[in-house]
Parts: structure tokens; C-alpha cells; sequence
């Protein structure tokens, strides 16, 4: 059975992509080009300075290596004046009531996410101290699909890769999952997940059975 578990962040734990969002359509309005919330899911899981690049193909914009990083800082500080009003009311439906279950029953856990602010984001929402390992965008080099920091995750946790199982809202995340030969569960659409071994379109429809089956 499984042995332990990994939570992706964004879009698992909490919805942190609007944040992202108007960060993002911040930067682009001053550019003076517009960004839509249809193209803001291409930048689900993706890296920040991806994104960026993404960005600024679409505003049809070319940067110098220190433009870049100063935009890559400005869209990060206007994201976390965002993050800095968050506050456990923002953690999605039952996600507590999985974590909780799974630490009564001694499940080490660890967040795999691709974001640097991570660990801030945790302590906002007061879910720090259920991970046992945070593996961010600070810790790895190779971006999902690649399945580097689910790796980590589960070497980490002192668990081998095929006894984990990954919670997941971006196909990367699940293709990543299954690139680590771990049991991928999809939260989200189904259609666009459906490369999960496991689909659910949030928490709430996770049943304490389900998860005695995993670790059974
Ligand atoms: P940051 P996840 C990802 O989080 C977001 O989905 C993605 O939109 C963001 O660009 C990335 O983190 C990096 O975030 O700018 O905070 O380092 O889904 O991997 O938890
Ligand atoms: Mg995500």
C-alpha cells in the first residue's frame, strides 16, 4: 500500500493561481498588452521565470537579461502584497480533513510544488506543521513533467517512489507523478487529467475509504 503522500500546492491546497493571475495581468497592463484568464492556465504549475518568457511572447515583447529579472522581481512583490492578506479561510474544501487523516494514521507527508513562496504560503494558511518535507521551486532545476521533485519528496520522506501517491490539479504535476512510477491522483477535470490513475474534482469527494484502500 501507499506510504506516503505528496500535495502539490496551487490549485490542490489553495487557489493561489488568482493571485498569480492578477499579478501577472498587472505586469502586462503596464507593458500595455492585455492577459486573459484563459491564458493564465497555461501558467498553472509552470515555473515563474517560464511564465515570464510565456508573457512576454504574448505581448510580443523582448527583454534584456536585467529587464527580465527586474520584471520577474516587480510581478513576484505585487504577488506577495496578495499572498501577505491570505489566511486559512482560502485553504479549499477539505483539504484539512485529508491531511488530518492521514497524519492520525502516522502517513509522513510532503508538499511538491513549483513555487519559491511555498513555505510562506504554508504558514499563512497555518498548514506548516502537517509536512514532514516542503520540496519548491527553490530546491529543484528540472520543472514538471519531469518527476525530480516528487523524487526528492519521497527520498526526503525515506520512502521509495512507487509507495507514494501525489495529489494533482496540472497535467505536468500528474505526468510528473507518473514519470516517478507513484500513484497519481487528479483533483480537477477529468478530461484534461485523465492520465491520472485516480480523478476527483476536489477534496470533498475524497472519502476516508479511498484513502484506507491506498495505505491498506
Ligand atoms: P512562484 P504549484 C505553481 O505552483 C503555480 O501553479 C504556477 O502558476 C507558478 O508560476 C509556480 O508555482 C511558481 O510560483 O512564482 O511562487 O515561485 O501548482 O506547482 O504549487
Ligand atoms: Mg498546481
Amino acid at each position: 500500500g501507499v506510504k506516503a503522500f505528496i500535495f502539490d500546492l496551487d490549485g490542490v491546497i489553495v487557489d493561489t493561481a488568482k493571485y498569480h493571475y492578477l499579478a501577472w495581468k498587472n505586469l502586462a497592463n503596464q507593458l500595455g498588452f492585455e492577459f486573459t484568464l484563459e491564458q493564465n492556465e497555461l501558467f498553472k504549475g509552470v515555473s515563474r521565470r517560464r511564465c515570464l518568457e510565456i508573457l512576454l511572447d504574448i505581448g510580443n515583447f523582448t527583454a534584456s537579461t536585467e529587464q527580465f529579472e527586474r520584471w520577474l522581481i516587480e510581478k513576484n512583490e505585487d504577488y506577495l502584497a496578495y499572498i501577505e492578506k491570505m489566511d486559512s479561510s482560502e485553504i479549499l474544501p477539505d483539504v484539512p480533513k485529508v491531511l488530518s487523516y492521514l497524519k492520525s494514521k502516522g502517513i509522513p507527508l510532503a508538499l511538491g510544488s513549483a513555487s519559491k513562496n511555498a513555505k510562506a504560503i504554508l504558514e499563512k494558511v497555518s498548514l506548516l506543521p502537517y509536512f514532514d518535507s516542503l520540496v519548491d521551486g527553490n530546491s529543484v532545476t528540472k520543472a514538471k513533467p519531469n518527476p525530480e521533485v516528487f523524487l526528492i519528496g519521497a527520498s526526503n520522506l525515506g520512502v521509495s517512489p512507487e509507495d507514494c501517491a501525489v495529489f494533482e490539479d496540472a497535467l505536468a504535476g500528474i505526468e510528473a507523478a507518473n514519470n516517478a512510477e507513484m500513484v497519481s491522483i487528479g483533483i480537477g477535470d477529468k478530461k484534461i487529467l485523465s492520465e491520472a490513475d485516480y480523478n476527483f474534482n476536489d477534496f470533498t469527494e475524497i472519502d476516508i475509504n479511498f484513502l484506507d484502500r491506498l495505505i491498506s
